[in-house]
């Protein structure tokens, strides 16, 4: 009873006036996660607004870690978004809330990631092998669509040389970079994240797909790819399933097929029959191509928009890696730059602002707040890569803040937050590390990049579940004529 009272009286958090039907909305402007930080500065680290008429509880700073880590099941649901519905069909792992059928999937996916990645040196050297493929690809193509044109947009490329890498993992088969289905497939990332990230409007104001309105256009896009989408992966695991040898395990299909089958009895009873195969597979390698595409667009950004970063990673590589050979993972360790570049494109772009949106589980407080069941609650990680407290000029791009006397500082590469935290992070954390790596230590080792000065860089970008930075020119050129690519 005391409890009770306790929270009865405590207040719910502060924050800006709500206008009826439309709530905050028009406040959060073409950049959410700016403007929660600014009222993080006026209302403290957790605050509410109102989206349409529901309540979105904002975490910033310290209170992200309080919520997800220490209050880990209180704040490990997901909203009923309407945008949701049309992920898998329903059934994402990523996109539902926590059940007990949930718990064995996200463990079963965990591990296969692991198994077809950094699980030990034999996956590891077969995912490298993937990735030197596909940059080889790349840059051939690139160097070649320099000659042709001087100046080029890689995005396009880039999407298929990261879809590749997790097609050969999660299906066995790579697709030429004009190969137009696959283009349709995962060429639409644009409209895939602007749905489902935090502050979409369809979300909070879903009677806006009743009646002709752009916001209604963009859902129908929406609602298309994923149909497209879920058919691509559904006649993957249809054709895996008939060719499947439970003796050789071709690829993460045939890994998901034989591990539902093992736990068959088990997840019937849980999932009500239910097929997890796809949805599995649909959040592996959407999520996949899609923030990895977005890490190599930025990467590549900062190195025309800040030259010097490709002397300074091209120094260490050369010091490590002479010209007989190519960079490969054991070379980490002794690439410390290389990492310390990496993690700050992440912090300084921190092209996940905001997680997947959550929802509280049960009646809870943080911070002295209550907060009632299904609140909506958005992650700011932003905020925690932009802290003043915690980083000198957070506006600054500047990869030695992560050395220390030449080394890695891993007290500060765990205070980047982009993969979240606690019962929902990434499970491709690894992955995206390791490919990340390859990816810049490669292209550092073998070419240089180039700007069109006629189109100075800038860093602008579209908001959504991922940030995508605005369309861009380069060059590409080789360091040496013959090069080890071509051999
Ligand atoms: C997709 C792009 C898609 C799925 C899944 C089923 C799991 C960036 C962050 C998390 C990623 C979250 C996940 C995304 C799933 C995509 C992605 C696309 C269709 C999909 C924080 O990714 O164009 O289509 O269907």
């Amino acid at each position: 009873l005391w409890r009770w009272l306790r929270q009865r009286s405590a207040p719910g958090p502060p924050g800006p006036f709500a206008w009826p039907v439309i709530g905050n909305a028009p406040q959060l402007g073409k950049a959410p996660h700016l403007y929660f930080a600014r009222m993080a500065e006026k209302y403290g680290n957790v605050f509410q607004i109102k989206l349409g008429s529901r309540a979105v509880v904002v975490l910033n700073g310290d209170s992200i870690r309080q919520a997800l880590v220490k209050q880990g099941l209180d704040f490990a649901g997901r909203p009923d978004f309407t945008s949701f519905q049309y992920i898998s069909n329903g059934d994402s792992l990523a996109f539902n809330t926590i059940t007990d059928w949930w718990k064995v999937h996200r463990r079963v996916a965990q591990s296969t990631v692991r198994m077809f990645s950094t699980g030990n040196p034999d996956t590891k050297r077969t995912f490298e092998h993937h990735v030197l493929c596909e940059v080889k690809v790349l840059l051939q193509l690139f160097v070649k669509k320099t000659q042709e044109l001087q100046y080029f947009q890689p995005l396009n490329n880039l999407v298929v040389c990261t879809a590749n890498i997790m097609s050969a993992v999660c299906f066995g088969k790579r697709y030429s970079h004009d190969d137009e289905e696959f283009q349709q497939v995962v060429g639409r990332n644009d409209q895939f994240t602007q749905t489902v990230g935090a502050g979409s409007i369809v979300d909070v104001m879903p009677w806006l797909q009743y009646f002709p309105n752009p916001i209604k256009t963009m859902f129908d896009n929406f609602k298309e790819l994923n149909l497209e989408f879920n058919r691509f992966i559904g006649d993957k695991v249809i054709e895996h399933r008939k060719t499947i040898q439970s003796s050789t395990i071709r690829d993460m299909t045939d890994a998901f097929i034989v591990a539902m089958e093992q736990i068959r009895e088990k997840s019937r009873v849980l999932s009500g029959g239910k097929d997890y195969v796809p949805s599995t597979l649909g959040d592996i390698f959407g999520a996949s191509q899609d923030t990895l595409s977005t890490a190599l667009q930025w990467i590549i950004l900062i190195l025309v928009k800040y030259p010097e970063m490709q002397v300074r990673l091209r120094q260490e590589v050369d010091r490590v890696v002479d010209r007989s050979r190519l960079p490969s993972i054991e070379d980490q360790p002794q690439l410390p730059y290389v990492m310390a570049f990496i993690y700050e494109v992440l912090r300084f772009t921190s092209f996940v602002p905001l997680t997947i949106p959550h929802s509280t589980t049960t009646d809870t407080s943080i911070m002295g707040y209550t907060i009632p069941k299904n609140t909506v609650v958005f992650i700011n990680q932003w905020s925690i890569n932009h802290d003043p407290e915690l980083w000198s000029h957070p506006e600054t791009f500047e990869p030695q803040r992560f050395l220390k006397d030449g080394v890695l500082n891993k007290d500060l590469t765990s205070s980047v937050l982009i993969f979240s935290l606690g019962k929902r992070r990434c499970i491709g954390e690894e992955l995206a590390k390791m490919q990340l790596f390859l990816f810049t230590a490669l292209i550092s080792h073998q070419c240089h990049i180039t700007v069109d000065p006629a189109r100075p860089v800038k860093l602008d970008y579209d908001y959504g579940l991922t940030l995508k930075p605005h369309a861009f020119f380069i060059a590409v050129t080789l360091r040496e004529d013959m090069t080890l690519l071509e051999a």
